[in-house]
């Protein structure tokens, strides 16, 4: 049986959505920051960052939320990472540009605005990071113009881990009217029976 610590509305968030995605059983651990049950000598033999998500899968254990993403496709639903190297070349290369170049942003904005008490927020990072973002929405939009999903017409692993990206924007209250396709591309993956389940977890 695997086991996925953290939360669905944390970064782990991506994780649970890819398990529906591939259909495997899992079980849900949950880890309270509160009682920094992630900093404990239990959790600490599971991901030494203290961090969540992390999934133990039999006597196997991995951390990072992508790299878990991408464990769990290649192990449990292989198409997910695309037909031939290439695609699989294309899948790597927006998932990392996502946690690599936008999401860094977006997180730097959402720590003000949702952890930083008023009196002591930095509107000035909370603006230079949101500058950032028009230049890679606009390059995403653009991949997004002339076909349904990020590598054509089929689903892949990419859209899954770029969207979820991209979902913080609703959370830093960064207005996506400006690209319609993006818009287009998550009303369309919101359909998703996968994804649907995974919204609908509990904490
Ligand atoms: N790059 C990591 C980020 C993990 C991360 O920062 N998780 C946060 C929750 S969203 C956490 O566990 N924070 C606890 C801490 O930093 O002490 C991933 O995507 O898995």
């Amino acid at each position: 049986m695997i086991s996925i610590y953290g939360s669905p509305q944390s970064s782990a968030g991506r994780c649970f959505w890819c398990l529906e995605e591939v259909g495997v059983p899992y079980e849900h651990k949950s880890i309270s920051f509160k009682d920094q049950e992630h900093k404990s000598a239990e959790f600490l033999a599971v991901n030494p960052n203290g961090k969540v998500p992390a999934l133990v899968d039999g006597d196997f254990t991995i951390w990072e939320s992508m790299a878990i993403n991408f464990y769990l496709a290649e192990a449990y639903k292989p198409e997910l990472l695309g037909k031939n190297p290439k695609e699989n070349g294309l899948v790597h290369q927006w998932s990392i540009w996502s946690i690599a170049d936008l999401q860094p942003p977006l997180i730097a904005a959402f720590i003000q605005l949702i952890f930083v008490p008023e009196e002591r927020r930095d509107h000035n990072i909370i603006k230079k990071s949101l500058e950032k973002l028009p230049a890679m929405l606009a390059t995403l939009n653009k991949a997004l113009e002339s076909h349904s999903f990020l590598l054509g017409d089929t689903f892949t692993l990419a859209d899954l881990n770029v969207s979820t990206v991209v979902a913080i924007c609703d959370q830093v209250d960064f207005k996506l009217s400006d690209y319609p396709a993006i818009m287009t591309w998550r009303q369309k993956l919101a359909q998703r029976d996968s994804f649907k389940r995974y919204q609908a977890l509990e904490n």
